[in-house]
């Protein structure tokens, strides 16, 4: 087995390619990194200095791929299997990939930020970030309430990169600006990723640590 793969399963990000590695059964040896223990920190941050996770060593190609875009972007392509991740057809591909941007943009980055304050200490808060994250985020459900309309998945009928960019940005989203009430696709969406098997399985294994999130 020639894959290795860093993260957190609570972390969103990793979510994301965690994804991609289940939709195609791609065997990969697990590699949780606690980035609150000094030596674990130190050793992760040998292997990719900007100390973010996901990361995917790949031994068998001597490579190592950070990002979580650019590792689906990579398994899709050294590793296929049956959910093609990234079309081939080259429009329906930068579609694909404008929904991924999209997706981590204007929806994971704002949700980020507003889970982020609620771990700043309370003299460094940032009430007008917070703000302007929420006002992000509302503008992108009403873009997306109104692109899945007619659509089971981000770019149709087929599952791909830009779904799972969706999953575990909208989830974590929908718990800091819930989003049930108010857009009804955009909801229906969400509860065709949240059975999605392969999202299912990455929730589930991530319950142990959903007590660690700031609610
Ligand atoms: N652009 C990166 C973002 C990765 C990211 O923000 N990861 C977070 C966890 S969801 C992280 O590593 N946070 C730890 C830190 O910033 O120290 C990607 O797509 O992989």
């Amino acid at each position: 087995m020639s894959l290795t793969f860093y993260f957190h399963p609570l972390s969103s990000y990793c979510q994301k390619a965690l994804i991609a590695l289940y939709e195609n059964d791609t065997s990969f040896v697990p590699h949780i990194v606690d980035l609150g223990d000094a030596a674990a920190r130190a050793a992760f941050l040998k292997i990719w200095p900007i100390g973010k996770f996901p990361v995917l060593r790949d031994d068998a190609k001597g490579r190592t791929i950070p990002e979580s875009t650019i590792i689906i972007e990579y398994l899709a392509q050294h590793y296929p299997g049956r959910t093609q991740l990234v079309p081939a057809d080259a429009d329906l591909a930068w579609q694909t990939r404008l929904r991924d941007r999209f997706y981590d943009l204007y929806i994971h980055e704002p949700m980020q930020k507003i889970v982020g304050d609620r771990l700043r200490p309370a003299a460094s808060k940032d009430p007008f970030g917070v703000e302007q994250a929420k006002a992000r985020l509302a503008t992108a459900y009403g873009m997306v309430d109104e692109e899945m309309a007619a659509s089971t998945w981000a770019m149709g009928e087929a599952f791909t990169l830009a779904d799972c960019a969706a999953s575990p940005a909208l989830f974590y989203a929908n718990l800091v600006l819930p989003f049930g009430d108010t857009h009804k696709n955009l909801a229906a969406y969400f509860d065709h990723l949240m059975q999605r098997p392969s999202f299912a399985r990455v929730v589930k294994e991530a319950q142990p640590y959903f007590k660690l999130f700031p609610q």
